[in-house]
């Protein structure tokens, strides 16, 4: 076997995933590998050691799983388009404005937002309503510690997101297959979940721009889609805020949009679910395992009725 001495490899040999995997080559690096690795943007490797009580211990999807199988319907309609398409699109610099019913409404640099909270890495199951799932290791922060900064008023009940509009950028945007920008809510006490993160990166590095950089909504307990990427505004509200699925059609996506095994989407079955990579299906867990940590947040709701 043919074992390469770290002055041997070529930082173009270098993957996030392969850092991530094997930290111990990652230090005998050095500084100076240490330099071009930031250079590339490998900003939170270390973040990787300091495991968090709230993530999955189930085998991580692949780095290539998670970047070269997407839905990002601004790049594109297929798993692959926003691989393919997503390469012009700038992440930096970006700002992100949290208004509404809020005393302190601010706009937030991505450099400030990304210091607000010591970033955590959490392993998170993501199911998508189509029917399959991945686990991916994030990079983020709670999105409570955002919404607190801006001090929500007694009026705020939910919280609106909205994705950035940039047709010259994003080639999806030039078709209406859904109402852009993107928007997404969650219910304000959903959005205080300690669950509940914005992820500014993943696999130690920051956000690849097909999975929503360079900053995105994960809810770990509901489907893929309320995973809002590349967010620019947040707005607290009294009103439960529209939503892009829920716009194109009110009878297959809900406002809550939990996983629940128990309640099928009109075309697909929601009580199996494959994990890319696997052969077989699996079962589906309510709130997508999560329901010790979030069941209390729906008791006493119909949750048949509130999809
Ligand atoms: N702005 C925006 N956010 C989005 C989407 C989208 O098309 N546009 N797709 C959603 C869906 S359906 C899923 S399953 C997840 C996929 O996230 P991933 O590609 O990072 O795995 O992103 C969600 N967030
Ligand atoms: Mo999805």
């Amino acid at each position: 076997m043919l074992i390469k001495r770290p002055d041997d490899i070529l930082p173009s040999e270098i993957t996030p995933q392969d850092l991530y995997l094997d930290r111990r080559r990652f230090l005998l690096l050095g500084a100076a590998g240490a330099a071009g690795l930031a250079l590339s943007g490998n900003a939170f490797a270390a973040l990787a050691a300091k495991k968090s009580l709230l993530s999955t211990g189930e085998r991580m999807n692949t780095l290539k799983e998670i970047t070269g199988y997407n839905n990002f319907y601004e790049f594109g309609t297929d798993k692959g388009d926003p691989a393919e398409y997503s390469g012009q699109f700038k992440p930096r610099p970006w700002a992100v404005t949290v208004d509404g019913d809020v005393l302190k409404p601010r706009t937030f640099s991505i450099e400030q937002l990304m210091k607000l909270a010591p970033l955590e890495e959490r392993i998170y199951r993501l199911r998508c309503v189509e029917g399959w799932s991945m686990v991916i290791p994030w990079i983020g922060f709670p999105l409570s510690a955002l919404l607190k900064q801006v001090e929500p008023t007694g009026k705020a009940k939910y919280v609106a997101f909205q994705s950035v509009l940039r047709p010259s950028e994003m080639p999806g945007q030039r078709d209406d297959v859904l109402a852009w920008p993107y928007r997404e809510g969650l219910r304000l006490d959903e959005a205080m979940h300690p669950l509940a993160i914005l992820a500014v990166g993943l696999y130690g590095n920051v956000l690849p721009n097909q999975n929503g950089a360079p900053i995105r909504l994960i809810v770990p307990w509901k489907y893929g889609f309320k995973g809002i990427k590349s967010i620019v505004r947040i707005t607290l509200t009294d009103k439960q805020p529209p939503t892009s699925w829920n716009l194109a059609n009110a009878h297959e996506y809900g406002f809550y949009s939990n996983v629940n095994p128990e309640v099928d989407h009109p075309r697909w079955s929601q009580a199996t679910e494959r994990r890319i990579g696997d052969f077989f299906k699996r079962k589906t867990l309510m709130f997508n395992g999560y329901a010790d940590q979030v069941a209390g947040l729906y008791r006493g709701m119909d949750l048949r009725k509130n999809f």
